[in-house]
């Protein structure tokens, strides 16, 4: 633990977004209370995809080496089209790594405590004040220099705030399950590979197939909105079976478990902070998982906003902040439109997607505000 700098931070959500924070902001001296309104900390969602800007921010609060032994790298993110491979790109060496979602924030989790956040459970953020305050569902107010607004996509932090936001649906959503590999009743083939398998004839159905560790697999079922069976929860088995027979014995995995099929939404905010109030995450810049950079831009905006708070005189954290979200935002906003754009045109079905214009969230390093080029 640091030595204490004398000021306090409220932080709504046990997310991704609200651990990161919580952890950099305590290993910079600020004593920090974390609410989370689950009765427990857990993650939502089954595998994750991380780069280069996220796990740079995981090296540097000291949750990246506990996180080896539980992830891997792939050897290649292999796309194919009606199970043609299109391309194999491997990022010219860019750092990424896959993983469960729960390995990665249990061990945020752990991080965060073992820097002394109080993280609380059960305890639901209702409002937030600018002047620097949060009331809680319990009807205690509590009273901070800064606050950070990390509850998800429907965030009361935001929206007790009149955030002028935008929102956009897409047509197509996803069931995401954790499955055995079953790599030995695949048959031979490259199993190790992220493989996404798009096939958009006779209709749209995509398997984004993701191996997290050794035993572990991501399978991320697309299906449009208006698609009642390749929609359904738990999974159709005849019908995805039919589409992608070659993944026989993971889909039969998936029809096991009952799952959940989200859809996609895209928020953009005119602004992410109001008096000492930042917002981060979802809650701040939702996006469509094309470019597998919702909790990256999170951690990497959770990272900086924590560096730009402590940098900053008290008296001046309200324009700290202002400036923190000028600096930082082009990139997020940036990849939010290419995201979308992916999502609407279902082009990474053409593969080679990964272009180093596309992968410049990725590249990007939070910690040194250094862009690696590739390609
Ligand atoms: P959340 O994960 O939503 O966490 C918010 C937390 O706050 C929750 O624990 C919630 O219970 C709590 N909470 C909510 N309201 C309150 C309140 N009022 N008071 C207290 N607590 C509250 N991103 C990647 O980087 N890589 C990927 O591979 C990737 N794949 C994705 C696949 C899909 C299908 C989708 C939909 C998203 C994907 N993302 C991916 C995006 C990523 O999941 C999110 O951007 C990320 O989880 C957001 O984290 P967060 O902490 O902001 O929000
Ligand atoms: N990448 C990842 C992912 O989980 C999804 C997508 C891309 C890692 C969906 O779940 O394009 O939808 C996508």
């Amino acid at each position: 633990m640091s030595e204490s700098n004398g000021r306090h931070a409220e932080v709504a959500g046990g997310g991704f977004a609200g651990l990161t924070v919580a952890t950099a902001l305590a290993q910079r001296g600020w004593s920090v209370t974390l609410h989370e309104k689950g009765d427990e900390l857990r993650a939502f969602g089954a595998g994750i995809v991380l780069w280069h800007n996220s796990l740079e921010v995981l090296k540097a609060i000291g949750a990246y080496e506990p996180l080896l032994p539980k992830s891997m790298v792939p050897p290649f993110y292999e796309t194919r089209m009606h199970n043609v491979t299109q391309s194999k790109e491997d990022f010219w060496g860019l750092e990424w790594r896959t993983m469960t979602r729960q390995d990665l924030h249990e061990t945020l989790v752990d991080a965060a405590r073992n820097s002394g956040v109080d993280i609380r459970v059960a305890s639901e953020v209702v409002s937030a004040d600018p002047a620097g305050s949060v009331t809680l569902a319990s009807g205690e107010v509590r009273k901070a220099d800064l606050v950070i607004g990390a509850d998800g996509v429907a965030s009361k932090v935001r929206d007790s705030n009149q955030f002028e936001l935008e929102r956009t649906k897409s047509r197509d959503g996803i069931t995401r399950l954790i499955v055995p590999r079953r790599k030995e009743d695949l048959g031979p083939g490259e199993w190790d590979n992220v493989i996404d398998f798009w096939n958009l004839e006779p209709r749209v159905l995509r398997v984004l197939y993701v191996p997290c560790n050794d035993d572990e697999l991501y399978l991320a079922l697309m299906a449009p909105i208006e698609d009642k069976e390749g929609s359904a929860v738990p999974i159709n088995y005849d019908v995805w079976v039919e589409s992608h027979p070659y993944l026989a014995p993971v889909l039969e995995e998936a029809a096991k478990i009952h799952g959940r099929y989200d859809g996609y939404q895209t928020t953009v905010l005119k602004q992410w902070t109001k008096g000492r109030i930042a917002l981060i995450g979802d809650a701040g810049h939702a996006m469509c998982p094309a470019l597998a950079q919702g909790a990256g831009t999170a951690m990497s905006n959770a990272y900086t906003v924590a560096v730009a708070a402590t940098e900053a005189a008290n008296a001046d954290l309200p324009q700290a902040l202002v400036d923190w979200e000028a600096r930082e935002r082009q990139i997020t906003d940036e990849c939010q439109e290419r995201s979308a754009w992916f999502a609407e045109t279902r082009s990474m079905a053409k593969g080679n997607q990964f272009t180093p214009q596309m992968l410049e969230t990725a590249r990007y390093d939070p910690t040194t505000r250094e862009m690696i080029s590739v390609g």
